[in-house]
């Protein structure tokens, strides 16, 4: 694999992979990667966009809505039109006109200031069925707040300040099958509540002891749950070291998950990551559904690092199939220790492992040893092999970054910010307002033959129908390498992506068509179960290499 062909500087960035390779083995006591063994290609987009991306969404018009928090004092951005936030409840700066948030418009690569009124510290979020991020909670005077942000041309926040009924901060969102929004605990909630409500009378908070019984009484070790809709219709919640699977509708718990083994945390603030794997074999009875969970910080991290003493993070990934009866843990051991990975599904199926530190914590100062090597999980592969170390970025992105899949089959990456305010002099890890693509090695021009292009239109879909796609390859086809997938874009904050979902559509008579042109039929997901309505990104995937997705709208 070569690296000259699509860079401006290619022996400088050629120079410089193998620099930065090198460094970063030496901390990860990894044997230097080469450049050729590595994969993907970084590429800086913004010096800045201003703000830090503590919160990401990708929307169907491919615009990017970013967020951090109100009450980190100034952003390296004005808000236009010479506005400001004159909101006497604000905990920093009473008359701020600086943003924080801001739209990213994929294609244009350009970025516009957004307006939030109420402090969006450590939410939570999720897309509706008609593609409107809801994003819920916060603090101060955003803590019961609900925000909506519909994409269209010069929109902005729209605030409900009283839409929760409880203060929720560092709780994690869902999508329904019927399209509410489930929003699960928060530091010191031990319940949950839905949005929209019933009606204007609906009051209703529901008690989730789990959250109580993971609650360490030092270190609150079970916020940002791992919560996953399961394909029979119960919620998987992770929380600390262990498992349930919930029924929402009648708060009953229809199975406890074994502890994962060794016992230690992996949720905020020992912040790992975890996904539900692809969901594949749709159509068949017994349909299995899997989630890996990767990194996080042995118990005990958060309070050796108030006194100086940054151990090394959790080098392990458990992986349970949680539709089994009996289940059990299988344990993996990454490249290296691992704490605020994000982990991105792509749309092949495999996970990229992203962001974070080797030692340390999440929380203010907590990290140290970036790593900035990305791992790519190979969930098809064998047990015990299914790493590959990835060709590493050159900037740190510890507390406070984030990472989300794009249209394109990139990865944007943002944000980091270990400290209370902007900080760019004289710390370790300056807030970071750079914004990168990760490349994984799918998009090297070398596999530009092989790729699909899809010759379609976005597209409205219904479950269980019929889809036929007509897609384009140079290369010889290789018919029985032709999957179809689909993936729900994630709200990405505190390095959980909720929401995140893959689909793989099992494709039939694929189809010549003309000259290197094709035609493949799948079946839509058959229920809201296994696909809750909305906006999906759809991509034809061939010997691993995924076309650019087209969005579709399931409902
Ligand atoms: C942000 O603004 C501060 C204060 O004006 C400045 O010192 C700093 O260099 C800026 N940082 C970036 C990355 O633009
Ligand atoms: C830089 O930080 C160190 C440790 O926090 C402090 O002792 C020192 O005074 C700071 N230097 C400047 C120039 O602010
Ligand atoms: C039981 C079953 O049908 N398993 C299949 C699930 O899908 C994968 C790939 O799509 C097949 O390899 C399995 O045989």
């Amino acid at each position: 694999m070569t690296y000259t062909t699509h860079f401006q500087l290619p022996f400088l960035h050629y120079f410089l992979v193998i620099l930065f390779t090198a460094a970063t083995a030496t901390f990860l006591q990894l044997p230097p990667v080469e450049a050729a063994d590595g994969g993907g290609e970084w590429q800086l987009l913004q010096k800045s966009i201003g703000i830090v991306a503590m919160h990401m969404q990708l929307l169907h018009n491919d615009h990017v809505v970013i967020f951090d928090r109100t009450n980190f004092g100034l952003s390296n951005l004005s808000l236009p039109n010479a506005r400001c936030r004159r909101n006497p409840r604000e905990m920093v700066v009473k008359n701020d006109c600086t943003a924080h948030s801001v739209e990213y418009d994929v294609a244009a690569n350009s970025y516009r200031a957004l307006f939030v009124e109420t402090d969006t510290w450590c939410s939570s979020g999720a897309v509706t069925p008609d593609g409107t991020l809801v994003q819920t909670g916060g603090f101060n005077d955003g803590e019961r707040a609900v925000r909506t942000f519909t994409p269209c041309p010069n929109c902005d926040w729209r605030e409900n300040e009283n839409g929760l009924l409880v203060r929720r901060w560092y709780a994690t969102n869902h999508i329904l099958p019927d399209g509410r929004l489930i929003i699960i605990g928060g530091t010191s909630q031990f319940n949950y509540e839905f949005y929209p409500k019933k009606d204007a009378m609906d009051s209703n908070t529901y008690t989730l002891p789990f959250l109580q019984q993971t609650n360490d009484p030092l270190v609150e070790n079970n916020l940002y749950p791992f919560v996953f809709l399961n394909v029979d219709g119960n919620l998987f919640i992770f929380a600390n070291n262990r498992a349930i699977l919930f029924n929402y509708q009648k708060s009953t718990i229809e199975r406890t998950y074994p502890t994962i083994p060794g016992g230690e945390p992996r949720s905020y603030p020992s912040t790992g990551s975890a996904v539900l794997l692809p969901l594949r074999n749709l159509s068949k009875p017994n349909l299995e559904a899997e989630v890996l969970v990767c990194g996080g910080a042995p118990r005990g991290s958060f309070e050796k690092a108030k006194t100086g003493n940054f151990i090394p993070a959790l080098n392990t990934c458990g992986r349970i199939t949680i539709t089994d009866s009996n289940p059990k843990w299988e344990m993996e051991t990454m490249p290296s220790g691992r704490v605020m990975n994000d982990m991105v599904i792509l749309p092949n199926g495999n996970v990229l492992l992203i962001n974070g530190a080797a030692l340390g914590t999440a929380g203010w100062e907590f990290g140290r040893e970036p790593v900035l090597n990305p791992f790519l999980y190979k969930t098809y592969g064998r047990a015990g092999s299914r790493f590959e170390v990835q060709n590493p970025s050159n900037i740190p992105r510890v507390y406070h970054s984030t990472a989300i899949l794009l249209r394109d089959g990139r990865v944007l990456v943002a944000g980091s910010n270990p400290h209370g305010g902007y900080s760019f002099n004289n710390v370790t890890f300056p807030t970071e307002l750079r914004l990168e693509a990760f490349s994984p090695s799918y998009l090297d021009p070398s596999f530009e033959d092989v790729r699909p292009k899809i010759i379609a239109p976005a597209l409205q879909v219904k479950y269980g129908q019929k889809l036929t796609l007509r897609f384009g390859v140079t290369a010889a086809l290789v018919r029985n390498s032709v999957a179809v997938t689909m993936v729900a874009p994630p709200f990405n904050t505190h390095s959980f992506s909720m929401n995140q979902r893959l689909l793989v559509l099992e494709p039939s008579d694929v189809r010549d068509v003309g000259k290197l042109s094709y035609e493949v039929d799948v079946t839509m997901p058959g229920s809201a179960v296994l696909a809750p309505p909305g906006f999906y990104l759809l991509f034809v995937v061939h010997q691993e290499v995924p076309s650019h997705g087209i969005w579709v709208q399931i409902l």
